[in-house]
């Protein structure tokens, strides 16, 4: 069969559209893990399998945190979660899909504070990945807080953005922005001026409505281009009701603008954005009754986009 990644192969970045070597536009579907540290079951083939032949996905985030429960930097095995992106990475690559590497910032909503630790861990798995197109890094999650102004998000990825390409030098970046990657509009007047990068913006459908569409209308009007890395259709504290009418809201954007877009999460945790059943064990090839309603709802889109 011929895999998405077959078909696109490396890709780039030109206005505000990611693209292949063609210029043809390149539009990344799919899934982000939950914490790596704390599902680390759904990183196997069978289930990215089943999200690329089944579903339709063509792109998987792996998300490591950094601060949470078991995070990189809180006490987290280390070296346990690098062999699982690694897993994960070549996962996606035996199987033609994307892959982002998410540097899982949230309580540390200043990317500064780990700083140090983000370049050695992205200089090493750029090293490690060096020769691996397929791969794209998320340099910080969601930067927020008081004080966790766009400079301040622009100064890290000033830093790190180079470490990552000195070893991988075409490779993709996604960067968060303000607010819990919201504010686009504030990198789209003062932009990185790096090439290949795109700017995250997350939004949760029952929490975020016209505003952040607005807000993601004036930014790619602007000239920054955008990926949706991280979204879900619940509120914004991954629970609580769905919002059917704003999700079509955001899939009419999305469509509009071929944005590419990252489900959260594929994982079987007790919360309205988990899209496996908490009642369900099955890391891969998953049914009609393994699947919450916001796990339906997303493999239906991902079939009517594939
Ligand atoms: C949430 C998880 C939840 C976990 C929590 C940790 O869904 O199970 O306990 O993190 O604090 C984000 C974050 C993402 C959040 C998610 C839902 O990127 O880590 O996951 N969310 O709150 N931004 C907006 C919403």
């Amino acid at each position: 069969m011929t895999t998405y990644f077959d078909k696109h192969g490396p890709l780039h970045v030109s206005g505000t559209q990611l693209v292949d070597a063609n210029g043809t536009p390149v539009q990344l579907r799919g899934v982000s893990t939950l914490g790596l540290a704390w599902y680390p079951e759904f990183v196997n083939e069978a289930g990215f399998r089943t999200l690329r032949d089944d579903w339709g996905a063509n792109a998987v985030r792996l998300a490591m945190y950094t601060q949470e429960e078991g995070g990189y930097m809180t006490g987290g095995d280390k070296a346990g979660l690098e062999a699982l992106i690694e897993k994960g990475v070549g996962i996606c690559r035996d199987l033609g899909m994307y892959v982002i590497v998410d540097w899982h910032i949230l309580s540390d909503g200043n990317p500064e504070i780990h700083a140090d630790a983000a370049e050695d861990f992205f200089r090493r798995m750029s090293a490690k990945f060096a020769a691996e197109p397929h791969v794209l890094y998320e340099i910080c999650n969601e930067p927020n807080g008081a004080g966790v102004t766009w400079p301040v998000v622009k100064g890290y990825a000033q830093r790190i953005i180079p470490v990552i390409r000195a070893n991988a030098p075409k490779a993709v970046v996604l960067c968060g922005t303000p607010n819990w990657s919201q504010d686009v509009d504030l990198a789209a007047a003062d932009p990185l001026d790096i090439e290949n990068v795109m700017y995250s913006l997350h939004f949760y459908a029952a929490t975020h409505k016209d505003g952040l569409r607005d807000k993601a209308e004036a930014a790619m009007a602007a000239g920054a281009p955008i990926f949706i890395d991280e979204f879900s259709i619940c509120d914004a504290s991954g629970d609580g009701i769905l919002d059917y009418d704003s999700a079509a809201a955001w899939r009419a954007l999305i469509q509009k603008h071929g944005l590419s877009y990252i489900a959260w999460s594929l994982s079987n945790r007790d919360e309205s954005a988990a899209l496996i059943r908490a009642d369900s064990a099955k890391t891969s090839d998953w049914g009609d009754s393994d699947l919450t309603e916001t796990g339906t709802w997303f493999r239906n889109v991902l079939r009517e986009d594939k």
